[in-house]
């Protein structure tokens, strides 16, 4: 199963990859460069968000085709994270997968405008998808929206910088794990589930499955920080901000990731056989570190 996933996600990229290009297709003007930022951070990455996206549609018997814009304005949403979580005055990193980060390239002025122009496209690109219908993708686009705001990925991450330097306890942290990451997983589970038409203790089951394997992704992230090796996850690592890893050590940390998972694994139960490559892609994310 894990050869399985792993030619999925290879797959799944090829298709992001190729979707991402077209939206940002255009003719040669004087905005070339901000499209070209934009270009350098959403195309790459491994496309976990996209495959998680595709596999929970996958679910209710989603063909696969019909998600690709979805599972790829997540993984836009994602990249415009980065561009901005990199930044001298956010995280101040240099290196992103493996390659220096966008503002090192272009540009913080760039970089900024890039990461919202990313944010608009993906958005633009629900809205515009013919192969929803009207209501799936005002559904979608609303989740994937929410995601990002007062609620997910900024909340999170303003936490995690205002806190960095302070003492924090494991709810701040549950707290940072719950928005940073988190929240971007579980708002692509829930536009999967509204395409593929799922009643309320379905929608039920994939926000709690969605919400604990995002917060067991950002642990084992937090892991591979620890494992030292820049070379190795393609990105600065974090010293200075506080995480899970610190708080309770590495053994701990994973036995958490461990435990999420369970809790994710758990609520798919309702679904039944239909539910084996999501939960082979769970226990692909647990082991990415071990
Ligand atoms: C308004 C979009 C927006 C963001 C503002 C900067 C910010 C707030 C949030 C940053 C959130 C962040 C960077 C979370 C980290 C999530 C994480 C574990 C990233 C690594 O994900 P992978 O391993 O990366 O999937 P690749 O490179 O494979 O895509």
């Amino acid at each position: 199963m894990e050869k399985k996933i792993n030619s999925f996600l290879q797959d799944i990229k090829n298709v992001v990859d190729a979707e991402v290009e077209k939206a940002l297709r255009h003719d040669v003007t004087l905005t070339d460069g901000l499209y070209k930022s934009a270009e350098y951070s959403a195309g790459g990455g491994k496309r976990v968000r996209a495959v998680f996206t595709i596999l929970v549609g996958n679910l209710f018997g989603v063909a696969p085709e019909k998600l690709y814009k979805t599972a790829s304005a997540v993984e836009m949403i994602h990249a415009a994270s980065l561009i901005m979580d990199d930044l001298p005055y956010m995280d101040d990193s240099q290196l992103r997968r493996g390659k220096p980060a966008n503002h090192v390239v272009f540009g913080q002025d760039v970089a900024l405008c890039a990461s919202i122009a990313l944010l608009s496209q993906a958005l633009v690109m629900v809205q515009d998808d013919e192969s929803l219908t009207i209501e799936q993708r005002h559904g979608a686009a609303s989740v994937l929206t929410r995601a990002f705001g007062f609620d997910g990925l900024a909340a999170g991450q303003f936490v995690d910088l205002k806190l960095k330097t302070k003492n924090v306890d494991y709810s701040i942290i549950e707290f940072i794990n719950a928005k940073k990451t988190a929240a971007l997983f579980t708002a692509a589970g829930k536009a999967a589930a509204m395409v593929g038409g799922a009643n309320e203790e379905q929608m039920k089951a994939i926000k709690t499955y969605s919400e604990n394997i995002g917060f067991a992704f950002q642990i084992i992230d937090d892991l591979l920080d620890a494992s030292g090796n820049k070379n190795v996850v393609g990105k600065d690592l974090s010293h200075d901000k506080m995480n899970f890893v610190m708080l309770v050590g590495e053994e701990q940390a994973y036995k958490d990731a461990e435990k999420h998972t369970q809790k994710a694994l758990e609520a798919l139960n309702i679904f039944g056989d239909k539910s084996a490559e999501l939960r082979a892609l769970s226990d692909f994310l647990l082991k990415r570190v071990r």
